[in-house]
């Protein structure tokens, strides 16, 4: 019997990683090739965005994708979270010139309020969120502290592009496939100072540091370079990570409605992994049948909880600046 479609909310739909992400999750390649989706779409209520939501709506339209069983556009965080089992928080505003980093915390706080309280109003009662708009990790907590009616667990931030930067560079580094390099989890802020945990990592099932075998590399060349992956993009391209960060949404969420797959989220901390209790952290998670389960057996050397207590402190600083916007 063919399923039920389910309604997948995506925010900032006209923009450039909404372009990129709305035909992979149209294809079936987020929720399955048997999935069916309603896309509810919403973009900021003036005349240009919403002009070029329809435009995106009708190339949509042009794919005739089997899967796509309907499609709303909206001005509206109300009604586009409306029944949704999915939100897919893309849209935010970029860092202006000159712009300081708690300002832009500060304006992109006041979106994720508005929507978590749209989602709480709104969204269906198994709803899922991912938060992908910057700060994520900051955001995702600001919505869900919004949303009293759903579980915070339900709300992620996504640290799976910095995951899969980090097993391409590893495996670069190595000269193997990419699909060798296993156990490479991110841990803390979706910032330069997130930790790519390479000292757990393997590279076909032996341990990477051991198979790089140059300590300095990884420590001092890799970690920054991976932290500092999304300026490079945007040097080399003129333009921030788009079609790479709706990849990473698209493994974020199918990994997460896939029990058995093991992969970096950001999640409620609970004080794991010496981070703070309330913050979002990006971790390794297990995925079950409704959820996922927090994998917490990684020992970490005094190295590894020097780096998690640099993003935990930046975490804890961007919580300060946004204190007033958690209800
Ligand atoms: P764009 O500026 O191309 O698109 C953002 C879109 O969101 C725009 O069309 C804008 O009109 C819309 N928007 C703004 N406020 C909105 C609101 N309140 N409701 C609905 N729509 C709204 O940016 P894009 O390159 O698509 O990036 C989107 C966000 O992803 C940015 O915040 C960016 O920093 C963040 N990123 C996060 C990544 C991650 O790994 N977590 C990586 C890529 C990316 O940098």
């Amino acid at each position: 019997m063919a399923k039920k479609p389910i309604r997948v909310a995506v925010t900032g739909a006209a923009g450039n990683i909404g372009y990129a992400l709305l035909f992979r999750i149209a294809s079936g390649q987020m929720f399955g090739a048997d999935q069916p989706v309603i896309l509810q779409l919403l973009e900021i209520p003036v005349e240009g965005p919403q002009k070029a939501l329809k435009g995106v709506a009708m190339e949509i339209d042009d794919c005739a994708f089997p899967l796509v069983q309907g499609m709303t556009l909206h001005g509206d965080a109300n009604e586009a979270f409306g029944d949704a089992n999915w939100c897919l928080l893309v849209g935010s505003k970029p860092r202006g010139p000159g712009m300081e980093r708690a300002d832009l915390l500060k304006d992109n706080g006041k979106i994720f309020v508005a929507q978590g309280q749209a989602i709480d109003r709104h969204a269906a009662a198994d709803a899922r969120v991912a938060v992908v708009g910057n700060p994520c990790n900051t955001n995702c907590m600001i919505a869900a502290s919004q949303a009293k009616r759903l579980s915070p667990d339900r709300f992620t931030a996504m640290v799976r592009l910095d995951e899969n930067r980090g097993r391409a560079q590893l495996a670069q580094k190595a000269g193997v496939l990419v699909t060798e390099v296993s156990d490479l989890f991110i841990y803390g802020n979706h910032s330069p100072t997130m930790f790519a945990d390479y000292t757990h990592a393997k590279i076909g099932g032996k341990d990477a540091a051991t198979v790089i075998g140059d300590k300095a590399w990884l420590e001092n060349e890799y970690l920054p370079a991976v932290g500092k992956r999304g300026a490079a993009i945007i040097e080399a391209r003129g333009a921030s990570s788009a079609a790479s960060a709706a990849g990473a949404l698209v493994d974020h969420v199918r990994d997460l409605v896939t029990p058995g797959a093991i992969h970096s989220v950001a999640i409620p901390s609970g004080g794991r992994y010496g981070f703070a209790d309330g913050v979002w952290a990006g971790m390794p998670v297990k995925s079950t049948a409704n959820g996922y389960e927090v994998i917490t057996s990684y020992e970490m050397d005094d190295f590894a909880k020097s780096k998690i207590k640099i993003t935990n402190d930046e975490l804890l600083s961007e919580r300060d600046t946004v204190k007033e916007m958690l209800g």
